[in-house]
């Protein structure tokens, strides 16, 4: 497309849409006439995707996620058209940039973090790769609550993000399926006397799918993400006639559940998982059949992937349609759920695990309840002779009352991973040892990884323009050809460049943050970054511990030697996680304190950045020098900024854990500040319950100075959370060892400094960082999932590079 095609088109776009000229058009129109072409740009490719993979019977993987976290699609869009830059031109001759029109569409935010963030980088790879695979999840009515602070606390409202639509979603209202709640229901026998099950009572509402195109980079492959929305059915209008009937309905997709060990409206959620599953399994069905197959060979073309346990029943819900609707024999349908089926666990934390009450599943899903029971009858009947009672005991789904949704998924799926190395060892050696004892074979890793055209190519553009005028632009399509650029690790003037990109990076953000929090940061100081979910395990207390004792040594001697720092979080706490929250308030109130004190001046900054997203990580991981990536050891699954971040140059401090152990081994000891215990070290203190936090606290007087600002009048205006965070430390033994790691960490910090003063040094530390990130990327572990799970090929098998392949296949 030329640059005046493109102007014509977006001058008719604008014209059709507002009867306006183009000269006229806000920003806000601007992106409503642009994302049209764009639409219409991809509208021929995304209809032959799915003709051809139609025609070609080829077998497709379908990637069930609670929680999609794609962000703002204009830019991503337009880069994957390859029409990015004209785009640009054309705007700029009318005198507005890309940013400010690309800034005024809404972020789909339809995650917590980092597993829907996951799920859209996954979506990103699938069709970059030209990989057959399709998202099915929930259109919620809100996304992820907007964080707003409020005299330093968190202030949850609601994020409207559908008011003026969304231009790139499509509703397919011909493809909507019903989906039954409620209601008894009991076995009969038909006249072939086959037991066909009867429902009484119960109602059922409509499933309305909205589809919206995944674009492959530059390869003409678009999948398809499918969410789902509730509707009243159509013939029953009547029924729903009044406010609070509709309502009740209308609650089902509202709202995106924030991840909390205590959530309140559980029954809605458990509803939110079955709609969504059965959707998305009854359409697969429909698809399915097209293709006039047997049902029990299912698995030579359907793939189902079962993203943590929020979808798990998608195997109670296979087997029900398969032994009910189908008439299948409860083995054959059985084997062919197993074939289909596969898990991925994201986290090892207990208290996330899900369990649902038998009774609530009994009276919202009864015949999901019967199958379940079956399904656990039979797992115990078959593996009473192999293996002893009390391990199948642990393993069953249906105990104390509760389901057991990770035991439902291992038992129903014939792969089960984790998202890093250290994490699936930990499944196969404690969480879920059992298991392991029972199904060896079915326990894997894949490590998680990162789209590096958005966290890279499109959030950071002075970056990818010193890496192309570098080592050319391959990194495009091949991210790991990023290890080209350690060839310029003594290249002064590429040092230079990548720094100086580094710069631009960090003036941007100071000005956000000025705009924002009227706030000024130096962009020569050290930009330190913390952000994640905030999570006790993820230790942002520790970091606040540090930058309290950099504080009271500032003050104690101005004349003290380090080089400035401006610490900068971005974190949302579940709106139901109290200690989590007073973490915020905290931090909020000693950023207070210290960016006022004057005699701190621009020594050291707190920057506590609101509504904390993934626009605004693009913004923020450009610009970052220091990673923090500082968990206790074992608890992170896997972490995903910590790959951004690196990408981006900043140099990672971090713990053992999750995947930066993967990355201390990429980019070697020499490039990373790692400390603190290791995930022995943790494991040892909890067989022997031999930590005692009072005793390093007892014998370090700087511990006993930061630990005290908590409660001591230091910090102002932290009554009650400074002693909730006292308590947690002190009175009930700091669960997450931070006294016990804050000597190593203070260390870490330490030599974070001496490196960033030496200039040279630390430039190199940064080009090996981004030489060293590729290995993460998304596309390798899609690939993975692809060829060890899914047994998917690419679209394009017959030609080598799916990438330029598509290009010449499909111009027809
Ligand atoms: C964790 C916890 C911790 C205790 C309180 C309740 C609660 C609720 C939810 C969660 C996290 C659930 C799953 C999740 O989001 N896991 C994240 O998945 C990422 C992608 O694999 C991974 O990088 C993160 O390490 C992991 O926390």
């Amino acid at each position: 497309m030329t640059k005046e095609k493109l102007r014509t088109l977006l001058e008719n776009s604008v014209n059709e849409l507002y009867a306006i000229s183009i000269e006229d058009a806000s920003p806000q129109e601007l992106f409503q006439a642009l994302a049209q072409v764009v639409k219409y740009a991809y509208a021929d490719d995304w209809r032959q995707t799915r003709q051809h993979l139609l025609a070609e019977q080829q077998k497709q993987a379908y990637y069930f996620s609670i929680e999609f976290l794609p962000g703002k699609m204009l830019k991503s869009n337009l880069l994957s058209l390859d029409l990015l830059t004209i785009a640009e031109d054309v705007l700029h001759e009318l005198g507005v940039s890309l940013d400010e029109v690309a800034e005024t569409e809404k972020d789909m935010a339809l995650g917590n973090g980092g597993l829907g963030r996951l799920a859209s980088c996954f979506m990103d790879s699938l069709a970059s790769l030209a990989l057959p695979g399709n998202g099915n999840g929930i259109r919620y009515k809100y996304g992820l609550f907007k964080q707003k602070f409020i005299d330093g606390h968190q202030v949850e409202l609601p994020d409207d993000w559908l008011r003026s639509g969304n231009v790139w979603e499509v509703r397919k209202e011909s493809k909507a399926v019903p989906i039954h709640f409620g209601g008894n229901v009991y076995l009969q026998e038909n006249e072939a006397g086959k037991l066909k099950p009867v429902y009484e009572g119960g109602f059922t509402w409509r499933a309305v799918p909205y589809d919206t195109a995944m674009l492959g980079y530059q390869n003409q492959h678009l999948n398809t993400l499918r969410l789902w929305s509730v509707e009243v059915p159509s013939k029953e209008e009547a029924k729903y006639a009044t406010l609070e009937s509709r309502q009740a309905l209308e609650n089902l997709t509202a709202v995106l559940y924030p991840d909390d060990s205590n959530e309140t409206g559980r029954r809605t959620r458990l509803m939110q998982e079955y709609f969504f599953v059965s959707a998305g399994i009854q359409s697969i069905l429909r698809y399915y059949k097209k293709m006039n197959r047997p049902m029990d060979q299912m698995s030579e073309k359907i793939a189902i992937h079962i993203n943590d346990t929020h979808p798990a029943l998608c195997i109670p819900e296979l087997m029900r349609l398969l032994v009910d609707e189908e008439e299948m024999a409860w083995e054959q349908a059985w084997a062919t759920t197993l074939k289909v089926m596969s898990y991925t666990n994201h986290t090892i934390m207990a208290e996330a695990l899900e369990k649902w009450p038998v009774n609530m599943i009994k009276e919202v899903l009864p015949r999901m309840y019967q199958i379940i029971e079956e399904i656990d009858r039979r797992f115990i009947a078959g593996l009473e002779k192999v293996h002893p009672c009390d391990l199948l005991n642990r393993t069953r789904i249906i105990s104390d009352g509760q389901v057991h949704m990770a035991n439902l998924a291992i038992i129903g799926s014939h792969s089960i991973n984790g998202v890093a190395k250290l994490h699936s060892d930990l499944l196969k050696a404690v969480v879920l040892h059992d298991f392991y004892v029972i199904y060896p074979a079915r326990f894997n890793n894949k490590t998680n990884g990162i789209a590096q055209r958005r966290w890279l190519q499109l959030a950071n553009r002075p970056l990818t323009k010193v890496l192309d005028d570098t080592i050319g632009d391959s990194w495009h399509h091949e991210p790991e050809d990023l290890s080209l650029l350690k060839n310029y690790q003594d290249d002064a003037s590429v040092l230079e460049a990548i720094a100086y990109a580094k710069k631009q990076n960090k003036v941007a953000l100071a000005d956000y943050i000025e705009a924002h929090c009227g706030l000024k940061v130096d962009p020569t100081a050290i930009f330190d970054v913390q952000i994640k979910r905030l999570h006790a395990y993820k230790r942002q207390l520790l970091n606040l511990m540090h930058i309290l004792k950099l504080y009271f040594e500032a003050k104690a001697n101005p004349e003290a030697e380090f080089h400035p720092r401006v610490f900068i979080f971005g974190a949302k706490a579940a709106p139901s996680y109290h200690y989590a929250k007073s973490i915020i308030k905290v931090i909020n109130e000693t950023a207070a304190m210290i960016n006022h004190d004057p005699q701190i001046k621009d020594k050291i900054k707190v920057v506590f950045l609101e509504n904390y997203n993934v626009s605004l990580a693009e913004r923020i991981i450009p610009a970052a020098d220091v990673s923090e990536q500082i968990s206790l050891a074992s608890k992170e699954a896997s972490g995903t900024s910590n790959m951004k971040l690196m990408l981006n140059g900043a140099v990672t401090v971090a713990t053992l854990d999750g995947a930066n152990i993967e990355i201390r081994d990429a980019i070697g000891d020499e490039n990373i500040a790692i400390f603190g215990l290791t995930e022995e070290e943790v494991y040892r203190y909890y067989a022997e319950k031999n930590y005692s936090a009072y005793s390093y606290y007892e014998n370090d007087t700087t511990l006993q100075r930061v630990v005290n600002a908590f409660v001591d009048g230091t910090i102002p205006g932290i009554e009650m959370e400074g002693k909730e965070i006292f308590d947690s430390l002190i009175k009930y033994n700091d669960e997450y060892f931070l006294l016990r790691d804050f000597e190593a960490y203070c260390d870490a910090q330490n030599r974070i400094d001496i490196a960033y003063r030496d200039t040279q040094r630390w430039k190199k530390v940064s080009l090996m960082n981004i030489a060293n990130a590729g290995k993460f990327t998304a596309d390798k572990t899609v690939q993975q999932y692809a060829e060890d799970i899914w047994q998917i090929e690419p679209l394009f098998a017959h030609v080598k590079d799916p990438h330029t392949a598509s290009l010449t296949e499909n111009k027809s």
